[in-house]
């Protein structure tokens, strides 16, 4: 065993909007508190993401903490889709506000943590050789994470002359394409925020696209003096209307049905809300995803789109959503994505048909033919949810790994807390449905009701506060029974683990929706915890 360098009451790990927003919550209980941070500075996910282009896809007036109006008073948003620059300056604000930084330890990555079941506490540890003993747990990693990037075992990466980087920890000093031959690979969310920035600098830039996405224009722009005064006193309703709307947005559902409107009528309504940007071309219809008429006509208007922006019909065809039915995977807002392909310098390459086979030394080969790069980007995603948990050796009782409990797919109870894991809980852990919601909205719950369930164990003189089995297992399956028969299950997706080979395909995020989420997080504790394992000073209480 280490030598315990600190002792704390609760340990905990990240400072994206989950940690900060944690540690504040466990601050607020009196308990000593560590928050370790492997990078440099706040912002989690917005501190790694910094490639040319990363922007949010949720508007940002809702992107945001609502647990504090002095915070909602005091910040104001500049543009309607907020930039990683913004988010990080927002999220050092927040610290600074919340006076947080004594407790946090930056460019301190955890790597492992072990539960003593005699003492009833964790030990954590540092790769800076920290090693904290603390009753209490908390992982606010994220499920989209620096320490479990998708990198394709394409081989001969070693040997490639020019200079590669994944989006997902892009250098902190940026990088400079002036006058360089650019390959991006990858064309979810990431890659389409990236082609359209890399293209300005870039001398050549290619595509390589395996999958084409169902994207949207965001039409982003800068937000406006009485914008932001009709948001800010409008702040109590928003927040209202977001908690009680299944992806924790302020926005009504969609009224009406395919059939409730003729042919022209509903292309005049999509063209209308194509051109005011955002998600509202697929707002149109609530039966988009039930009703394959309705869907079938969404998804021939945003391939008419495609063909109708760029102008070469060779790459407009490769370009084109196709092969698999809208939102199986998640659908992207661009800012002039397709019109980049009008540029004679900017190509796409399908590699569907025929895989990139190696990185040469001068670039990439797809199948035969040899496509000549100073710098590939691999816009590949994420091993998501699973991924960060296992990139840790966290050993519960009995020297149980948590990353072999995670191998054969999502396992946790209320997406929040672990069978065989005392103490130890998780802000959007697998099971929750934060990854599919706006995201903060989703934190604030997890955050809040581990807060609760802390101080509810503290009053109560317990000690340890653990899941049972049953209980996990009966949420796992009600995970897997809620995906069932969606559409999610008609593709490939990071959602379900199917992007990274050798994963197994089980659905990574809880999809009943977020108020019911509540509900059922609210019941459990109302009924002092039900389906938890509670442990007593003297011993086991049931
Ligand atoms: P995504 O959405 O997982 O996209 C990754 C892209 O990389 C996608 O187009 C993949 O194609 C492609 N990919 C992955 N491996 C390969 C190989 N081996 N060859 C070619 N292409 C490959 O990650 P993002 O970072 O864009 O977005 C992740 C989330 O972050 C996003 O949903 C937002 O919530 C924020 P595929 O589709 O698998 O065929």
């Amino acid at each position: 065993m280490p030598e315990i360098t600190e002792d704390m009451d609760a340990v905990v790990i990240g400072a994206g909007f989950a940690g900060l927003y944690m540690l504040h919550r466990l601050r607020a209980l009196g308990l000593r508190c560590r928050l370790f941070e492997a990078g440099e500075g706040v912002g989690g996910a917005w501190y790694w993401n910094r490639y040319p282009g990363a922007r949010c896809d949720s508007e940002s007036y809702f992107y945001c903490y609502s647990f504090s109006d002095e915070i909602l008073e005091a910040w104001t948003w500049s543009e309607k889709f907020p930039g990683q620059p913004e988010i990080e300056r927002y999220l050092n604000f927040v610290a600074d506000r919340l006076d947080l930084r004594g407790d946090m330890r930056f460019g301190q990555r955890v790597t492992a943590a072990r539960y003593d079941e005699a003492a009833l506490l964790w030990t954590v540890e540092t790769d800076a050789g920290a090693a904290v003993r603390t009753r209490y747990l908390v992982t606010a990693i994220g499920g989209l994470a620096p320490t479990a990037t998708n990198l394709p075992a394409i081989p001969g990466i070693e040997d490639f002359e020019g200079a590669w980087y994944h989006t997902g920890h892009w250098p902190k000093a940026g990088v400079d394409f002036t006058g360089k031959r650019v390959g991006v690979i990858g064309t979810g969310s990431t890659g389409i925020q990236a082609v359209p920035v890399i293209a300005r600098q870039a001398a050549e830039l290619t595509v390589f696209q395996r999958t084409p996405a169902y994207i949207m224009p965001a039409r982003n722009a800068p937000l406006a003096a009485d914008e932001v005064a009709a948001i800010k006193a409008d702040y109590p309703a928003i927040w209202r209307k977001a908690k009680l709307h299944r992806g924790g947005q302020p926005y009504d559902p969609p009224a009406i049905a395919f059939g409730d409107l003729d042919e022209a009528e509903a292309r005049r309504l999509q063209e209308l809300y194509w051109e005011q940007g955002g998600l509202r071309v697929l707002q149109l219809f609530n039966d988009v995803y039930a009703n394959p008429a309705s869907r079938a006509f969404v998804e021939a208007f945003f391939r008419a789109k495609v063909r109708a922006i760029v102008a070469d019909p060779a790459k407009a065809e490769i370009l084109e959503p196709k092969g698999y039915p809208l939102g199986a995977k998640r659908v992207a807002l661009d800012t002039h994505y397709y019109e980049t392909f009008n540029l004679p310098h900017v190509h796409v390459v399908d590699v569907r048909q025929t895989p990139i086979t190696a990185v040469t030394p001068g670039g990439l080969r797809i199948g035969d033919t040899d496509h000549p790069l100073d710098a590939i980007i691999f816009a590949t995603g994420y091993d998501a949810v699973t991924g960060p948990f296992r990139a840790m050796d966290i050993r519960g009782r009995g020297g149980v790994r948590l990353a072999d409990r995670l191998a054969d797919g999502p396992r946790a109870y209320l997406g929040m807390s672990f069978a065989g894991f005392p103490n130890l809980l998780a802000v959007s852990g697998p099971c929750n449905p934060a990854l599919s919601t706006n995201v903060p909205v989703s934190i604030e719950h997890d955050v809040e009701w581990i807060a609760d369930a802390i101080a509810f164990c503290e009053r109560e003189g317990i000690r340890a506060i653990e899941p049972t089995e049953e209980a996990e297992e009966a949420w796992v399956e009600d995970t897997q029974a809620k995906v069932a028969g969606s559409i999610f299950e008609q593709a490939d997706s990071w959602q379900f683990g199917s992007n990274v080979p050798g994963k197994p395909r089980r659905f990574l995020l809880w999809l009943g929706g977020l108020p019911a989420f509540r509900e059922k997080c609210a019941g459990v504790a109302a009924d002092d915890y039900a389906g938890f394992m509670l442990t007593r000073r003297e011993g086991k209480d049931r």
